[in-house]
């Protein structure tokens, strides 16, 4: 997959050489190119930003550098001769449609995306309708820019890449693709300050754990997350076992949370 990004803080990206992420680019799965917007201002002092129209507080990013710099890039609008095709332009703002591990899975099936980084208050509404496929937001918080969020939507997006994580098993079994949050995790030693390892876990029954496993999923997330149940076809079990601990299939505050505390 080829990434481009533009962005006022190309430094604020190198994140992007550590780690999973890191790892992909060097392996040649993914291939980050990143670009900084001044590159495209005309003027000597390199201006990317200017008053808004109808006043308010602080600058917005002016269309021309963008323009230019989408243009170049790839987003031409017509078929691009290198890459066959154009690339799936997002836009990171406060204002976007939420990023989801389902909109993840669509970016990693894309041979070529390009994120658009703006600061300030934002970019010039034209160039977002003249050119973004995608305006995302990353959660109900407001940011300074979109560089963290294009970093959260990468490194989401890099790990279902083919070959990127070693046991395809450990993406494809995520919480959110059962629709339930998972069960915790545990390892050595047995007993930690007190705390015991759940026998089950220990007990090399595989139908054992798998049922704990999952009984434990639903239960927290009938604590923690009651909204995701709404979208999970619960079984007849699964009924059961929220009832057995006081919640309805909607979840409820009476029950306690299943091994997790929730958070002070
Ligand atoms: C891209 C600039 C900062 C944007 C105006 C006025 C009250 C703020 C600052 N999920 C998520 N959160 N934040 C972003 C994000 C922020 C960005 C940019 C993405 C580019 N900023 C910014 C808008 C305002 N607005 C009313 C809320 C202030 C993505």
């Amino acid at each position: 997959m080829r990434v481009d990004v533009i962005t006022i803080f190309p430094e604020y990206l190198s994140p992007l050489d550590l780690s999973l992420v890191g790892r992909a680019r060097a392996r040649g799965i993914l291939d980050v190119h990143l670009h900084d917007l001044r590159q495209w201002a005309s003027d000597v002092h390199r201006t990317v930003d200017d008053a808004p129209y109808g006043g308010g507080p602080g600058m917005v990013m002016r269309p021309e550098p963008w323009w230019a710099a989408l243009t170049e890039i790839g987003g031409a609008g017509g078929p691009d001769p290198a890459m066959g095709r154009r690339p799936r332009i997002i836009v990171p703002t406060p204002v976007g449609r939420p990023f989801t591990q389902a909109y993840a899975a669509r970016l990693a099936d894309e041979p070529w995306l390009v994120f658009c980084c703006g600061r300030y208050e934002g970019i010039d509404t034209r160039v977002i309708e003249e050119w973004a496929d995608d305006e995302i937001s990353i959660g109900d918080y407001v940011l300074a820019g979109g560089e963290v969020a294009t970093l959260v939507m990468l490194e989401a997006v890099t790990r279902l890449l083919p070959g990127v994580v070693g046991n395809a098993e450990s993406v494809v079994d995520d919480s959110f693709a059962s629709g339930l949050l998972e069960a915790p995790v545990y390892t050595r030693p047995p007993v930690w300050q007190g705390h015991e390892v759940p026998a089950v876990l220990r007990s090399g029954d595989h139908g054992a754990i798998g049922r704990w496993r999952r009984d434990t999923a639903l239960l927290r997330t009938a604590h923690r997350r009651p909204d995701l149940l709404e979208a999970v076809d619960l079984t007849e079990h699964d009924r059961a076992i929220c009832a057995e601990h006081g919640m309805g299939d909607h979840g409820t505050a009476g029950g306690a949370d299943p091994n997790g505390r929730v958070a002070q």
